[in-house]
């Protein structure tokens, strides 16, 4: 049965984020981005929507994929590594999926990895039949394991993995990584990516069939508006007639130049650029006639 349909009808949605650690900032960040705003309660676990009917669960990340299984929360900001791992832990025991991601959300980037004592010739993952993988992450890495057609045993930690080669406890490990510092300063090198991993908003499995409905379908296409408009910047400048075309071709990652009425002989352009604009290319502008150049920060799209 589906947690919809078990669940009696509400309509107020609520969302499921991290309370402390690398993902509790940026997920607030961006759902306040989207238009929410909370009023926190004093146990500080409950944060009650005030702009619109979102409220969020503070709790610790691994508990979120659950709480969405449960119909506790419709939503939850979690890391795909922690929600694809306990999808693979819920098929191996037989549960029906109960998750899934929905968008990706441009934070929280790192990889699951395969790492190896630094005096390894890494040749491969046949190279790994017998060996001790200590890992967080057993589901998925017995899952790879059995797709890459290799036994070997995987040491379950709950944390501090990195050191258990020093310890003797197992051979390798299988870890996330972001920026290698961690490895590097315990001896030991990536080899092989598991997984690449972000995080995500995760949401049910089955549609929902009453006025959250709605409200998550609102915050999605907000979400999407967003990941439209990161990294979009207007352009703005104005210029003599002769000197347009000539622009345009600096500007070939551009949208087509727009041109807007304007006084005197000068005339006012704008795009829409993708990326970041140096201050490099807007004197390379410069020199080739545009003036009064102007970068604006495009904030929300409904296109
Ligand atoms: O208390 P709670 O259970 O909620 O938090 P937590 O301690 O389990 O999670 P937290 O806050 O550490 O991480 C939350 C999520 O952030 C993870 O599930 C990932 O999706 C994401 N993330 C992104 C990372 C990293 N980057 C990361 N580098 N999570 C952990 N690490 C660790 C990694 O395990 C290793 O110990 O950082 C170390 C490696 O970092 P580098 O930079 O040295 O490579
Ligand atoms: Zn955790």
């Amino acid at each position: 049965m589906s947690a919809s349909s078990s669940a009696p009808a509400r309509d107020r949605l609520r969302i499921a984020i991290q309370k402390s650690g690398r993902l509790a900032d940026p997920a607030r960040s961006l759902l306040a981005a989207c238009g929410l705003s909370w009023r926190q309660s004093r146990d500080k676990l409950f944060c009650f929507g005030e702009s619109l009917p979102v409220d969020l669960l503070l709790v610790r990340d691994d508990d979120i994929p659950g709480l969405i299984a449960d119909g506790v929360c419709d939503l939850g900001v979690v890391g795909l590594n922690e929600l694809d791992e306990q999808a693979k832990a819920r098929r191996r025991a037989g549960l029906a999926d109960a998750y899934q991601p929905l968008r990706g959300l441009g934070f929280g980037q790192c990889r699951l990895m395969l790492a190896v004592p630094d005096e390894w010739d890494w040749q491969g993952p046949a190279q790994l039949a017998g060996k001790r993988i200590a890992t967080s992450y057993p589901a998925i890495l017995a899952a790879w394991l059995q797709e890459q057609g290799v036994e070997a045993q995987v040491v379950e930690l709950s944390g501090s993995v990195e050191i258990a080669p020093k310890l003797g406890t197992a051979d390798l490990i299988c870890d996330l990584v972001s920026s290698g510092a961690t490895l590097a300063a315990n001896q030991l090198k990536p080899v092989q990516t598991l997984l690449d991993s972000e995080a995500v908003l995760a949401g049910p499995v089955h549609a929902l069939d009453d006025a959250r409905a709605g409200l998550m379908a609102m915050l999605l296409r907000r979400l999407d508006g967003l990941s439209k408009v990161q990294d979009r910047k207007l352009l703005m400048f104005s210029a003599a007639e002769e000197r347009v075309d000539a622009l345009a071709r600096l500007l070939p990652d551009a949208e087509p130049l727009l041109r807007l009425p304007a006084e005197g002989g000068a005339v006012r352009l704008q795009t829409m650029c993708n990326g970041a604009l140096s201050w490099q290319r807007l004197e390379e502008l410069e020199r080739a006639g545009a003036q009064e150049l102007m970068v604006l920060a495009v904030e929300k799209s409904l296109a």
